[in-house]
């Protein structure tokens, strides 16, 4: 999957030194959480080194920007992703969550598989993510503020836990909760959502190859500020639906209620998925800016991914729901 090309070869060679420190230090992370491959590695498991802020890469499974769908995306800047967060247990400013979230244990953890299943359990979290095959995704993310990045995540297919947890036939949507501690998320102790924050998606969404758990990006473990210890990502969905610091997983019948769905229903519907014909009430939803750039790009229907997703929406009505 991530094979270099000769183009992609030319400008690491670019790379500042620190990154490869990063790089290294990712190898050790990744091992003591217990995601590498016994002895072969991260690298060898992602087949190749991972990518590099300032890189060119086309998107994973998605169609890459520019004319004709020819120009690759460029990594953003890690900075940018790690230091401007919308992380609200953790304070509603955007740079508030990097500060409040450095001393929050991720460890232990556990996630909780419930509801519609034939295998429910607690799962500590080496548990749950060991097997897991977790590879590089590069995914760009349009969150429904206007701003996008272009994020390097280590993850694996929600669809592999899903699979083995057996869901039941009556089983039609999952829904994922995030942590509720409002002594470590300071953010938990005011009125400004409905804690814990859930989100939602319909089972064919969280069993698509694209939707992913993320354990980590830029080649290393995942910053507390980004929603360590493992994180939802669904690319062609607005950013709120990748939950952050999940807990649990429930299989359900009906549709699960969502945070923001339930804090204001005509700005944020289930669905959610990026559409640049669908105006938020309060604002246009056609351009987006890439953190560290000024200029305003258009927006890509389902963030770009409309020929691997637009199939799960054939005859809806993607204006009701939006
Ligand atoms: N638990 C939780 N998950 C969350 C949020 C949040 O406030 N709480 N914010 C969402 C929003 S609005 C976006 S755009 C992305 C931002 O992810 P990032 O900070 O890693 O870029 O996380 C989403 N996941
Ligand atoms: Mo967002």
């Amino acid at each position: 999957m991530l094979i270099r090309k000769p183009a992609d070869i030319a400008s690491s060679e670019i790379t500042p030194e620190g990154t490869y420190l990063d790089r290294r230090r990712f190898l050790g992370a990744a091992a003591g959480i217990g995601l590498a491959a016994a002895g072969g590695g991260v690298a060898s498991l992602l087949g190749c080194a991972g990518s590099e802020e300032g890189e060119a890469r086309p998107v994973t499974g998605g169609r890459s920007e520019g004319r004709g769908g020819a120009e690759p995306d460029v990594v953003t800047e890690e900075r940018r992703v790690t230091e401007f967060n919308n992380f609200y247990e953790f304070g509603t400013d955007k740079s508030e969550p990097a500060e409040n979230a450095k001393a929050f244990r991720t460890r232990p953890w556990t996630v909780a598989v419930e509801g519609l299943v034939h295998k429910p359990g607690v799962f500590p979290l080496e548990e749950f993510v060991k097997g897991a095959k977790i590879e590089e995704r590069v995914y760009r993310l349009r969150c429904v503020e206007g701003w996008s990045a272009v994020i390097p995540w280590l993850g694996f297919p929600l669809a592999d836990v899903l699979r083995r947890a057996e869901p039941l036939a009556s089983a039609k949507y999952v829904e994922l909760t995030t942590l509720y501690d409002p002594k470590q998320m300071p953010g938990q102790r005011r009125d400004v959502l409905d804690w814990p924050y859930t989100e939602g998606l319909r089972l064919d969404e969280a069993m698509h190859p694209l939707t992913i758990l993320s354990t980590g990006m830029y080649g290393k473990t995942l910053p507390n500020q980004n929603g360590a210890p493992l994180r939802l990502v669904v690319p062609w969905k607005y950013g709120f639906k990748s939950i952050k610091s999940v807990v649990k997983l429930r299989l359900t019948e009906t549709q699960p209620q969502t945070a923001w769905n339930k804090a204001a229903a005509n700005e944020y519907g289930f669905y959610s998925n990026v559409n640049p014909t669908v105006d938020h009430p309060r604002w246009s939803q056609a351009k987006e800016r890439r953190l560290g750039e000024w200029r305003k790009r258009p927006t890509l229907m389902f963030n770009g991914y409309g020929e691997q997703v637009a199939s799960l929406y054939a005859g809806m009505d993607l204006r009701r729901n939006y």
